[in-house]
């Protein structure tokens, strides 16, 4: 079936229902699918159960209620048809609203999805908050406010990371959302914390590019932007929000100087960012990447409904939480990213490794590496091993690198997916940042295995050029 007739059908199919279950993953994506399904739901006055899980896996799949609701699972399910079957489930009971990869079920039962990867390409770049926008705006078209929460999901997924930009029906989305009056775009810096952080800092915190003699370097950051006129004086710190629009294109023309300079490319330099100006100033509901972040830190630390609630509207206790949330979060990323510093990595031929144990949960690894990275030699990729919370027979190591060495070759996906699977484990994530889980034991053979593959890619890429 073609999407329109898809999302009608969930439309109808949760408008009509007695009650939800609402299954939702615990990520940025996953909590403003479910805002934006549960306060829809609400609106028509349909009761609604959350129900959040980590993943959905055997061990969850009891938290999914025995009774005769309407479950509704979103930012998962499609792959896990399998499991849904297995439960004996009735398809009558289930829709799910998602973006990854369908696996069917193997008895041949079919439950319902609207699944952005089954309508072309427009969709692909379109996460499971915006499907499940599409579906909520179906519902009735004066839920239109829930399309800020869409673009802070398919932001808080990446899906403007490769392009600095939403595309398709994901920038569709993005488009209503203005044209209604939630939403702001805005031609910025690819740099992070612009609604929050001091610009010295967003500058100096920038890793994707790096910015020569300014990434890593906020003392240098400070007078770069003093001497383009930026700062008034040393202390005089401002926000990038802050800046009228001729101080921000005297900012990108300078820093694209920079890059030009020192030979750097300024093809990721700049981003298109989503701003809500009817949030309260210097918060992080201010845009959508720092508004997904707070999300993710109720998720990453078991408080998803936290985050919901602030996605649902409470400036008021919740919020206070998210906030700490999202301290926490931080404080624990840098403590990781020092505790790296500290003990040091070791060289492995291409690459640098270093295994941290069970010391900090493996949500936050990845995102610790790639900091630590930016003060190690960032011409070799980082490998992070950890122990994972649940799966105490498994180990999880996650890479990250940075474009120039993209650019002789590399490709840490294809490396980490072939060396995992050698070893009976398994890989995904992207060419720049990626992920694996291999089994306890095999972790010396592994590290040398990628190390291995990541050389060959250099050899290769040295005989192209
Ligand atoms: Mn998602």
């Amino acid at each position: 079936m073609g999407v329109v007739e898809d999302v009608s059908r969930a439309a109808d199919r949760l408008a009509e229902a007695d009650a939800v279950s609402l299954i939702s993953h615990i990520d940025a994506d996953g909590i403003t699918s479910y805002s934006i399904i549960s306060q829809a739901l609400a609106r028509e006055g349909v009761p609604v159960k959350p129900v959040f899980v980590r993943q959905l896996e055997p061990m969850t799949i009891p938290h999914i209620p025995k009774d005769d609701t309407l479950k509704v699972f979103t930012d998962l399910g499609s792959g896990q048809q399998g499991l849904l079957e297995e439960a004996e489930i009735n398809p009558d009971d289930v829709v799910i609203l998602d973006h990854h990869v369908s696996q069917p079920a193997p008895n041949g039962t079919e439950y319902f999805e609207v699944n952005a990867q089954s309508y072309g390409e427009d969709y692909h770049k379109c996460s499971a908050a915006g499907i499940t926008y599409l579906v909520a705006r179906r519902m009735n078209p004066e839920n239109t406010d829930l399309s800020k929460l869409a673009v802070v999901g398919n932001v808080g997924d990446m899906m403007a990371r490769e392009t600095g930009r939403l595309t398709g029906i994901a920038h569709w989305i993005a488009e209503d959302a203005e044209a209604h009056g939630h939403l702001k775009m805005v031609q910025g810096l690819n740099c992070y914390g612009l609604s929050t952080r001091a610009l010295h800092l967003s500058l100096s915190n920038c890793d994707d590019p790096v910015i020569p003699g300014i990434s890593g370097k906020p003392a240098k950051a400070i007078e770069f932007l003093c001497r383009i006129g930026v700062y008034d004086t040393p202390s005089a710190a401002r926000t990038f929000e802050e800046l009228s629009e001729d101080e921000a294109r005297k900012l990108a023309s300078n820093v694209a100087q920079q890059m030009i300079a020192n030979g750097e490319s300024v093809e990721r330099l700049f981003a298109e960012q989503y701003f809500f100006f009817d949030e309260a100033e210097k918060t992080p509901l201010r845009n959508a990447s720092e508004y997904a972040t707070m999300l993710n830190a109720c998720g990453r630390w078991a408080k998803p409904a936290i985050g919901a609630a602030v996605c649902a509207g409470d400036r008021g206790v919740h919020y206070r939480e998210a906030e700490h949330m999202l301290r926490h979060h931080r404080s624990m990323i840098r403590e990781l990213c020092e505790y790296i510093l500290e003990t040091g990595v070791e060289r492995r031929g291409p690459i640098q490794t270093i295994n941290i144990g069970d010391r900090y949960p493996d949500t936050i690894v990845g995102i610790g590496a790639g900091m630590a990275l930016s003060k190690l030699n960032t011409n070799k990729p980082i490998l992070v091993l950890c122990e994972v919370a649940d799966e105490p027979d498994f180990l999880k190591a996650s890479m990250r690198t940075y474009e120039k060495v993209l650019r002789r070759g590399v490709d840490l996906q294809d490396a980490l997916c072939t060396a995992a699977a050698e070893f009976g484990g398994s890989g995904g994530g992207h060419n720049i940042a990626a992920g694996a889980y291999i089994p306890k034991g095999c972790e010396d053979d592994f590290i040398r295995r990628v190390s291995e593959l990541i050389q060959a890619q250099l050899d290769s890429g040295q005989k192209n050029s």
